[in-house]
């Protein structure tokens, strides 16, 4: 019998699913049967709006994506059908979880290329925003990236950054890099700005206001300010962080030590979320 973790830091909510029948690693399985007519009428819901952005607002590989998972329009996707095709790209899996696990639990899933998606689906009182991510935000929204070789080994390097992270006060940083790189990132393209973000893509409201509006900063991306920048967790974000390429999220990753930078900020308070700084690049 697992009890139900205490909400992750960064997401104080009171957590939703049955977490009685989880594995020791959070695990459970989909039981696709127990879905009911009104969970998949939600998924559709959700999948026609969202799918329909696509195009316009969509970071390319993010389409490539979406399109190599074939999810069914129609009903909520089983699991084992797209682990056939992660396996065959990128070696990823999805395993599926009650919702929102711990952190250790959740970065260990991530750095052996499992990614936690929660079997629930929204009610359909919440279709425009819910504050404990579901299985529609967590697979419209986070698993095309994964078919992408170099976004794939970023988020395997994430997970293998967790332990140091929560060994060495540097949890808090790490978590805001999540947020605004892999939940609520932009990209240049050729094309001008669009959407790689899961927080953003599964949103219908925040996907155009991040790329129309005028009101939230675009800022490049730079390791140091994300990491050291707070975050709301109700709100349209007041900030977006932009990359010109998936390779810089992996050189970050991969190739910095963030011991430093965790030793350097420990008891610099973060900054604001709409503060702009005179050394920030605006795009
Ligand atoms: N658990 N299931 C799940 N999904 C998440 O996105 C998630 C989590 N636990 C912790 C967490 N995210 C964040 O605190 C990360 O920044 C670690
Ligand atoms: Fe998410």
């Amino acid at each position: 019998m697992t009890k139900p973790p205490e909400a992750p830091t960064q997401n104080p909510v009171q957590l939703r699913g049955d977490y009685s029948r989880a594995a020791s690693d959070y695990t459970v399985d989909q039981d696709w049967e127990r879905y009911t007519r009104e969970d998949h009428e939600i998924w559709s819901t959700l999948y026609a709006r969202q799918i329909r952005l696509l195009e316009r607002y969509a970071a390319p590989e993010f389409i490539a994506g979406a399109q190599a998972l074939r999810a069914p329009p129609d009903r909520i996707p089983r699991m084992e059908e797209t682990n056939e095709i992660l396996r065959r790209t990128t070696g990823w899996q999805v395993v599926t979880v009650p919702g929102l696990i711990p952190e250790e639990h959740f970065f260990s899933h991530l750095a052996h290329r499992r990614f936690p998606v929660t079997v629930w689906i929204r009610r359909r009182e919440e279709l425009d925003y819910l504050v404990e991510p579901d299985i529609f935000h967590d697979f419209f929204g986070h698993v095309p990236l994964l078919t992408n070789p170099v976004f794939a080994e970023f988020m395997q390097a994430y997970g293998g950054a967790g332990p140091k992270a929560m060994a060495t006060g540097g949890l808090k940083m790490l978590a805001r890099l999540y947020w605004y790189m892999v939940e609520f990132g932009l990209i240049n393209t050729p094309d001008g700005l669009r959407v790689y973000g899961s927080g953003i893509i599964s949103s219908k409201g925040e996907t155009v206001y991040s790329i129309e509006s005028d009101k939230p900063h675009r800022i490049a991306f730079d390791l140091e300010r994300v990491m050291r920048t707070d975050y709301s967790i109700d709100d349209f974000q007041r900030t977006y962080f932009v990359i010109d390429h998936f390779e810089e999220l992996f050189e970050a990753a991969y190739n910095t030590d963030f011991a430093p930078i965790y030793k350097k900020y420990a008891d610099a308070p973060g900054f604001a979320p709409d503060q702009v700084l005179e050394t920030d690049r605006l795009v």
